[in-house]
Formats: C-alpha cells, sequence, structure tokens
C-alpha cells in the first residue's frame, strides 16, 4: 500500500516513537513552546492524533526568556516494564558550541498512564550535560544513556562543533551516572548526535543523526555484539539513504525505530520538504516535519528500499490517509483545546474560557510580541501550506498602549501583527512586521472585526468590519522574507499562526474576546 509523508505535518522535529500492544506513540521537540513534548497517538502509523504533552506544568519546565531555538530539544520516548519515559534537555541558548558554560543537564520524566498528561512526573535530571538524551534497558537489567556533547580530547583537526555521542549506565531512581562515560561515535562531519539504541537479533544497534540538521543531515548505523558501550562496527551501507539538494524532502535525519505486530520495521524521522521556485528551492516554512519509511534487514543490517525518503512511499500493511483540510476551534469548552502553545511557560493565569461564553478571552499582559518573555499569545502550527487563518476579534481599548490582534509568527524577531489600538479617539488596525514596516487603516466602527491571514507562496493579510461586504487587503508577505529578516535564531522551529493582546509594560485592563480561530 502507499502511504504519504510527512505523517505528521508542520513544526514537529526530533520523532521518537514506541509500540504498546496495538498502539503507537510519538512525541516531538518543542523548544521554547509551552506545553513541551507533543504525544500523538495512532494505531496504523499513518494517521495520528494529539493526545496530550508530556510537560505542562511550571513544575516540570521553566523556559523563562529562551533564544529562539532554545527550551526542549530531542526527546527519546520510551516504555519499560509498564511505565512511559521521555528523557530530553532544554535550553536557555540555542547553540550550545556558542558557550560552552550553558550545556544543560538531561533529565527524565516517567508515567504509567501516558493517556493523562497530568500524571507525568516531576523531572529526575541527570548528573552529566549534553542533548538528544537516549535511554536503552538491556536485558541484564541495565539501563545505558547515551547523549550528544563536545568531545573532550580536541585535537588540531578537532571541528567547530565536534558534537560526539557519549553513552554511561545511570541509576534511574536518583539520575546519578554510574559508569565512567566513553564516547560510542564521532563523525567526520562534525556532528554525531540524536543517538538511539536498540538490540534486534544477536546485535545491539546505533543510530545516530550526522552532518548536523540542515543540508547536511543524514542517518549513520553501527552494531556491536558485545553490547552498547561497544566495541560499534560501522555498517556498510551508511548514510542509511542519500536525499540531497535537489530531491522532494530533504534534510532527513534523526531516526528512531519502531517494529509493528507483523514484524515490519519503521523508521521515523525528520525531514523538510522545500520550495521550488523557478530554478530555485526555497526553505519550507512548515519546518522539520515528521516522515515515515519502511525497514529492511539484510544480513543483520537495516536498509531502506529505494535509498531515498520521498513524499509518496510504499509500504506493507492497511494504510489510508486522509488529510483533515480544514481546523475550528469555537472556544466552546471550558479548557483550551489541545494543540494551542505558549511562548516559553507561562507564569500567571492570562485568559479565561468561561467568563465570557464561546469566547477566548485574552487579558494581555505587559510583554509585547518583540521580548524573550511570556506574552499572552496563544499559537497553532501551520500545517497546511496553502490555507486560511480566520479569527473573529471584539476588543475596546482604553489606552493608546495596548493592542490584542492576530500574528504570523516564527519568534520574537521574525513575525508579523495585524492589531487593534486605540489611537486619539479612532480605532486603528495595524499591520507590524517584527523590526519593519507599518500599515495603519482607520476603523470605521466599534464592532467586531475579523481578521484573515491567507497562507501561500506569500501570506496576505486583511480585515473585515461587521458591515463590510468583502475582506480589505492591508499587506502581503514573501513566505521566505518573514522567515529570513535577521536574525534567524534557529532554523529548529516552524511557521505558527496566532492570538495575541498586550500592554506596554503595564498590563491591558480590557479583555480582547476571540470568538474563534480556524484554518481553512
Ligand atoms: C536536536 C539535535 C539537533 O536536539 O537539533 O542539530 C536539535 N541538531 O539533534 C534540535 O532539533
Amino acid at each position: 500500500m502507499s502511504f504519504t509523508n510527512p505523517i505528521i505535518p508542520g513544526f514537529n522535529p526530533d520523532p521518537s516513537i514506541i509500540r504498546v500492544d496495538q498502539d503507537f506513540f510519538l512525541v516531538t521537540s518543542t523548544f521554547e513552546y509551552f506545553p513541551g513534548i507533543p504525544i500523538y497517538h495512532s494505531r496504523d502509523l499513518i494517521q495520528w492524533k494529539l493526545i496530550g504533552h508530556v510537560l505542562t506544568r511550571p513544575s516540570q519546565i521553566q523556559i523563562n526568556t529562551p533564544e529562539p531555538g532554545g527550551g526542549v530539544w530531542a526527546p527519546t520516548l520510551r516504555y519499560h516494564k509498564g511505565v512511559f519515559y521521555v528523557a530530553a534537555a532544554s535550553f536557555s541558548r540555542y547553540r550550545p558550541q556558542e558557550d560552552d558554560r550553558v550545556w544543560p543537564l538531561g533529565f527524565y520524566v516517567r508515567t504509567t498512564n501516558i493517556w493523562d498528561d497530568s500524571t507525568w512526573s516531576d523531572p529526575v535530571y541527570f548528573d552529566q550535560v549534553g542533548f538528544d538524551q537516549d535511554l536503552f534497558w538491556d536485558d541484564d537489567g541495565t539501563v545505558y544513556i547515551s547523549s550528544t556533547y563536545r568531545k573532550l580530547e580536541r585535537t588540531p583537526n578537532t571541528k567547530i562543533k565536534d558534537f560526539a555521542v557519549h553513552i554511561c549506565t545511570v541509576d534511574l531512581d536518583t539520575g546519578h551516572s554510574t559508569s565512567e562515560p566513553k564516547l560510542i561515535r564521532e563523525s567526520t562531519s562534525g556532528v554525531a548526535e540524536g543517538s538511539h539504541i536498540f538490540k534486534h537479533g544477536r546485535y545491539y544497534y546505533l543510530f545516530t543523526a550526522e552532518g548536523g540538521t540542515e543540508s547536511g543531515h543524514c542517518e549513520w548505523v553501527s552494531r556491536s555484539s558485545h553490547g552498547p558501550l561497544g566495541p560499534w562496527e560501522l555498517g556498510p551501507n551508511n548514510p542509511l539513504w542519500r536525499n540531497g539538494a535537489e530531491d522532494e524532502v530533504q534534510n532527513t535525519g534523526h531516526v528512531d525505530l519502531v517494529e509493528d505486530t507483523q514484524g515490519q520495521w519503521w523508521a521515523v524521522l525528520l525531514g523538510v520538504r522545500p520550495v521550488q521556485r523557478g530554478d530555485k528551492w526555497e526553505e519550507s516554512v512548515l519546518g522539520r516535519e515528521t516522515f515515515l519509511v519502511p525497514l529492511k534487514w539484510e544480513n543483520d543490517w537495516p536498509i531502506i528500499e529505494g535509498g531515498k525518503i520521498t513524499l509518496q512511499m510504499i509500504g506493507p500493511g492497511l494504510y489510508h490517509h486522509t488529510t483533515p483540510v480544514s481546523w475550528k476551534d469555537e472556544f466552546s469548552s471550558p479548557q483550551l483545546q489541545l494543540g494551542w502553545y505558549r511562548k516559553n511557560t507561562p507564569l500567571v493565569t492570562d485568559y479565561s474560557l468561561t467568563e465570557h461564553v464561546n469566547h477566548l478571552r485574552l487579558y494581555g499582559g505587559p510583554y509585547n510580541l518583540s521580548v524573550p518573555a511570556c506574552p499572552t499569545l496563544f499559537l497553532r502550527k501551520q500545517i497546511y501550506r496553502f490555507c486560511t487563518w480566520e479569527t473573529k476579534l471584539s476588543f475596546q481599548p482604553d489606552t493608546e498602549y495596548t493592542e490584542a490582534g492576530t500574528v504570523l509568527w516564527w519568534n520574537y524577531f521574525t513575525y508579523i501583527s495585524l492589531g487593534i489600538r486605540k489611537r486619539g479617539k479612532s480605532r486603528i488596525l495595524r499591520l507590524q512586521q517584527s523590526g519593519g514596516s507599518l500599515v495603519n487603516n482607520v476603523l470605521s466602527s466599534t464592532s467586531e472585526v475579523t481578521l484573515v491571514i491567507e497562507c501561500g507562496d506569500q501570506y496576505r493579510f486583511g480585515y473585515r468590519e461587521s458591515t463590510d461586504p468583502d475582506v480589505t487587503w492591508v499587506g502581503t508577505v514573501d513566505n521566505v522574507a518573514a522567515v529570513k529578516s535577521p536574525p534567524l535564531g534557529a532554523a529548529f522551529t516552524g511557521m505558527m499562526l496566532g492570538l495575541y493582546a498586550f500592554g506596554e509594560r503595564q498590563r491591558c485592563m480590557t479583555p480582547a474576546d476571540f470568538a474563534y480561530a480556524e484554518f481553512r
């Protein structure tokens, strides 16, 4: 049967997967966003549903003033004797190699009930720094943690990053390591990361993502008949596939593996879908997404048939893929629906779904959208390349220092907001590109305003007052311009759309009421 990639579209990098009986669970990275680490569920590996998040409480994760691309990196999800584990690391800076002092300690959390996200424990921290923590239980019960950090010995040939995979045994109750860390994989590319260890048949396998997460990204495999400490023997078919700069799916790597109930093995990995315009490839605004590929074993080595990751793939099994074409939240439940994200861990409650029934009411906090702190901002991932985002806002600002509206969001350096403000006696609608141009339109009524962002090769911003027959378009922004305006931060995340309210250094006393938000 054929299936369509990506299996989880939009900003969903670094997938890690397990199967428990009939159920597959998959987690991805969230970086500076909260709640952290989405958990997706599937029965067929193709259709995935968001069922909750691993990090939902400030006692589990404090993401306060991260750089874009900081926050929670590459989780590993594992299941052992009735307990689910997620190991990860959280950064305040996005590029650890730029400042060796800020390498974070890794941590893990656990639960026995993956269906109820309030049951995940508080973190137990490891006593080792690094990122891309992997947990492996050997048959004798020994637990190994592998992670990536910069090699200790530096030689004249040392690469700038020198990210290498190290392993040690660990006491999970305390998080303390119980053996000296050992280097098990370094790469001539200078980057070996995203390690995952498995046992299959008589061998242990070590999968590593190499070359860095951008254009040189690929996946290597080694095996050992001794154990996780090695020695490891490199496979004959490395890298496992060769997606390159001309392919429809690029930057592929960071693999995790799962065996289905029929004994078929599958890899999940991250990749991007660049957009071809004329003879040029442009980066996808959707970010790094989750892809699926079947694996075969030959002479006790894994291989990918065809040697490429593509948008349409053939895999054994019974698959059917239906892409939902629309999504709408009418704010009719007293709890926020799954799939809304905050930037950073919110420290105060600044919204209500019950004060104004069937509305999301925001009390804008004192931070506008261009600061590293946590603004009153609710975000959804853009998962369709061509779609329209729409919301209806009622907001009667009583000072000139408050604003509420909708935003196209990459990070706090790069966003475009369309919001209502007070100017003199009138209300204006302001289109503002971070660090850039400004368009102000005077609104003619005090009624609700529909705010629209058309997403495609370009983003088009418009609004409609209740008396207007049509949308008035106020500006257009090129995709790439939106993503690339400096500084980029990290290419770790993806485009999001959101609702916001703020006061400048003082909270906003008048609420902003959003009647719905939709993609169509
Ligand atoms: C991930 C690591 C990586 O933890 O990107 O470039 C990080 N390397 O494997 C964030 O996805």
